[in-house]
């Protein structure tokens, strides 16, 4: 059910002297251990990326700077969310389908990850995605 996907607070520290925030992931946060970290940065505008669903994989998405839309599909329904704070992260369980678009300039989206890279852990056909989502 996608409703139970929401974004989540990252908690953020505020120096009380005007040197800005710092926001910090712990382990408490996610449920998986962190396995890998990576990042999208220079995507153009009218670009989409992901456009897959993860067989095992979860992952954690924040927009560190700028924003971008992430679109979840889990084969019945589609739901969009707008990420535009570094404080704030998506959390994407594995068999969703997921896209993102509407990149704003110089947005960076981090990536945090509960698995290996396995090109064999990605459904890349949408058909192929409904028909394990019907079974
Ligand atoms: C996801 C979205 C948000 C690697 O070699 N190692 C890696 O860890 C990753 C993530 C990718 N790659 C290679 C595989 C492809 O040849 O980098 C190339 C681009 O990967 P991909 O087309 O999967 O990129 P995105 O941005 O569409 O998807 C990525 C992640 O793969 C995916 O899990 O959810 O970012």
């Amino acid at each position: 059910d996608l409703n139970n996907i929401q974004l989540i607070d990252i908690p953020k520290i505020t120096a009380p002297d005007g040197r800005g925030n710092l926001s910090v992931v712990e382990k408490d946060l996610l449920p998986y251990k962190i396995k890998r970290v990576y990042y999208l940065y220079d995507v153009p505008s009218d670009s989409t990326r992901g456009g897959h669903a993860h067989k095992q994989l979860q992952q954690f998405l924040i927009a560190v700077a700028g924003s971008f839309s992430v679109v979840l599909d889990n084969g019945k329904e589609r739901k969009t969310f707008h990420l535009n704070r570094p404080n704030k992260g998506l959390l994407i369980p594995s068999g969703v389908w997921r896209e993102l678009e509407n990149f704003s300039a110089g947005a960076v989206c981090l990536s945090l990850v509960s698995e290996e890279y396995d090109e064999d852990d990605y459904i890349r056909e949408y058909k192929d995605f409904k028909s394990i989502e019907r079974r």
